[in-house]
């Protein structure tokens, strides 16, 4: 797109079922922010809008569990996590929730109006039902194996592993998640989206339009859905918590969450309007506008191809030029999950490290998950604020504010004449600061955060190289040029980290006394890097931006995780029940023994057995074992086993196995081989 007129940024609208946690912040809502504050700093005309999904399973379940309404589970937790939201600096132009009457309004006339087009298909057919509950299964009211990817614990709407979208009937042996029962067929009349009649016209805006712009990711996912053909999808369900179908026949009926969902965002803007006097429909229906949806990579195939049919369908609104989506943080290695309590949430956050906000946006930023699914570690947390943010971007601002507090009381002193260095150094940050801009705009926020903290870096290169604390002795107007430099980048460094340390660069501004200039430092002026803040100019004191953390503080951090860790491990692991009971001589039959793994390798076309020869002494054996997913064959030569040697010999894909090594499961549902360690699990764990 060419310069566009406005943008439109919109980041996905949480589920009101819980608080929100760093894997959140640092997928969608950080980078969402940081470039809409960079627009807007740049004076382009940006409306941000977000707000709490609050329709959808996930709440009905969550109020299921703690005995309460849904309604109360949605207002509870869209304070929550709008609290968190603006103690984050996280500056939505407009924070909604889909239970707004605006937004039922909004979600009925679209649907409405795609009625009365025939942009639906009525159809009755049997659906899952579950006689215990006295309900349809749709969506995460069922759980199954993904068709596509085998992942066992898909929902009846997707598979978060794999992330394509499915219905309910494609799984294979669904079961209930409210009662675990084996669902039933019941016949049930539904309106669909028809997403087949859209498969060319999705494949010549994504496959030709946007080949090159989208991340790959993003790209590569809607490429291989629509390779695969899209069937038409059920955009209603029979449930009561939601937006009633408007029309007639859909008593009784709601809207489906992911349809009403994303129009959220228009909702929201719509909402942004009434309260400020604008009109919203330019930001939505204006082909110069730039529309673009931040989002996580389990939400790709809603923005990108649901959505998008569903504004084509409706025929009178813009599609997103970009879905700049992310893939996943993980946690001290493990993926981040809210029923198994690993994860590292807002609230806590800002209770153990008050007003360190900007420290967690940083080591989010610089770990976020851009291109593939990445950790984030308390340990790199540590360094990231103790090397960069302290030593670097700290430790520069602090000795350029005190010194020329101290030789000038705070007076920006004359520049007198530049020297090659000085005027080396104003060009570097006006090539440094273009380079954030490039990368900002191409969605690469790590990289546009590690170039602003080589601004920082750049700064206390110049001072160590100039030492104007050693030439104030025998040059003072050397020294007054110096300072008046490293004053420019202390201001170009306050601009360039607002996106990213909006916090700090606050404080950067009011140390650098910004109110009392003719008007405020803007993106654009740092074209003019060499003049950013003038001569003449009070400044005030210097603050302390960053405080260094203890090992301690980290340790304790670690140590909560552990904790629930172990809670979980012994609250989530169901112990199998006792077997019957088997005489001493039924024990006495079975023959184990120790053995050494000698050789092992895959068994072709398979995905978890390697075939194994174990000597045990007696004679070397042949054995099948199903861990090719835990052990590659290298790994494990050498190794003591506990073998059954008197199992019957049983053919597995063609190879006689002849015993059966003993296992079990370690928390992690990793298989490991018996050893007193291995036995460090909770006690009732399988050997099997
Ligand atoms: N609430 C899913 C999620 O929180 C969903 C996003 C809606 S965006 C329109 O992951
Ligand atoms: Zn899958």
């Amino acid at each position: 797109m060419n310069q566009p007129k406005r943008y439109t940024i919109t980041a996905a609208l949480p589920y009101t079922n819980g608080p929100i946690h760093i894997g959140h912040l640092a997928g969608v809502y950080i980078p969402a922010d940081i470039y809409s504050r960079y627009l807007k700093l740049k004076g382009e005309d940006v409306l941000f809008v977000c707000g709490s999904d609050e329709h959808g399973v996930p709440i009905t379940i969550k109020a299921k569990k703690e005995g309460v309404s849904p309604q109360d589970i949605v207002d509870k937790y869209h304070q929550v996590i709008k609290d968190s939201f603006s103690e984050f600096g996280i500056q939505f132009d407009n924070y909604s929730r889909t239970s707004a009457k605006i937004h039922h309004e909004t979600a009925s006339d679209f649907f409405k109006s795609m009625h009365e087009n025939n942009k639906f298909i009525e159809e009755v057919s049997e659906q899952l039902y579950d006689q215990e509950a006295n309900q349809f299964l749709a969506d995460r009211f069922v759980t199954g194996t993904c068709p596509k990817c085998g992942y066992e614990e898909a929902y009846g709407d997707q598979c978060e592993n794999c992330g394509i979208s499915l219905s309910a009937n494609d799984l294979i042996n669904p079961v209930s998640a409210i009662t675990g029962n084996k669902p039933e067929k019941k016949e049930t009349k539904h309106w669909y989206l028809p997403l087949n009649e859209y498969d060319s016209w999705l494949k010549d805006w994504i496959v030709e339009e946007h080949k090159m712009d989208w991340k790959p990711n993003v790209y590569g996912q809607c490429k291989s859905w629509i390779d695969d053909g899209l069937r038409p999808r059920a955009v209603t369900r029979d449930l009561d918590w939601g937006i009633p179908v408007p029309v007639k026949g859909g008593e009784g009926k709601v809207l489906y969450v992911w349809f009403d969902a994303p129009i959220g965002y228009i909702s929201a803007s719509k909402e942004w309007a009434s309260e400020n006097n604008k009109n919203w429909e330019p930001y939505w229906k204006d082909k110069e506008t730039k529309l673009v949806h931040f989002i996580g990579k389990d939400n790709i195939v809603f923005h990108c191809i649901i959505f998008p049919a569903m504004l084509k369908a409706e025929g009178s609104y813009i599609l997103p030029d970009n879905v700049p989506a992310n893939e996943f943080l993980n946690l001290e290695g493990k993926k981040l999950s809210t029923s198994k309590n690993w994860a590292v949430w807002l609230p806590d956050y800002l209770k153990d490290f008050p007003n360190q906000q900007d420290v967690l946006r940083y080591a989010l930023t610089a770990n976020a998950p851009e291109t593939k699914d990445n950790d984030f570690t308390w340990k790199d947390f540590q360094t990231r604020n103790n090397s960069e943010l302290v030593g670097i971007f700290g430790n520069f601002v602090n000795r350029v504010i005190v010194l020329t507090n101290k030789y000038y009381q705070g007076v920006v002193p004359p520049k007198n004449n530049f020297e090659a260095v000085d005027i080396n150094i104003l060009q570097e940050v006006k090539k440094i600061t273009s380079t954030i801009s490039n990368s900002l705009e191409k969605y690469r926020f790590r990289e546009a955060q590690a170039e602003m903290m080589n601004l920082a870096r750049l700064g206390n290169k110049y001072l160590a190289d100039e030492e104007p604390w050693k030439k104030v002795k025998i040059d003072e107007k050397r020294t007054e040029t110096i300072m008046y430099v490293a004053l420019q980048v202390v201001s170009a460094l306050a601009i360039t980290a607002e996106p990213f340390l909006p916090f700090t660069s606050n404080k950067l501004r009011k140390m650098l006394n910004e109110s009392k200039l003719s008007s405020k430092i803007l993106w654009n002026d740092l074209a003019h890097a060499e003049e950013l803040i003038p001569v003449g100019h009070q400044i005030s004191q210097a603050e302390l931006l960053f405080v260094k953390i203890e090992d301690e503080t980290i340790e304790k951090q670690l140590a909560k995780l552990e904790a629930s860790k172990l809670a979980n491990a012994n609250a989530n692991k169901e112990v199998e029940p006792q077997k019957e009971l088997i005489s001493f001589e039924d024990f006495t039959k079975l023959d184990i023994r120790s053995g050494t793994i000698i050789e092992a390798k895959k068994i072709a076309k398979t995905k978890k057995l390697l075939e194994l020869s174990v000597d045990i002494g007696l004679a070397k054996r042949t054995i099948v074992s199903g861990i090719a997913e835990d052990y590659k064959p290298e790994e494990i030569i050498g190794k003591k086993v506990a073998v059954i040697i008197n199992l019957k010999p049983v053919k597995l894909r063609g190879v006689l196995s002849e015993g059966m090594i003993l296992m079990t499961k370690n928390d992690e549902d990793k298989l490991v081989f018996i050893s007193p360690e291995s036995l460090d699990v909770k006690s009732g764990t399988t050997i099997s």
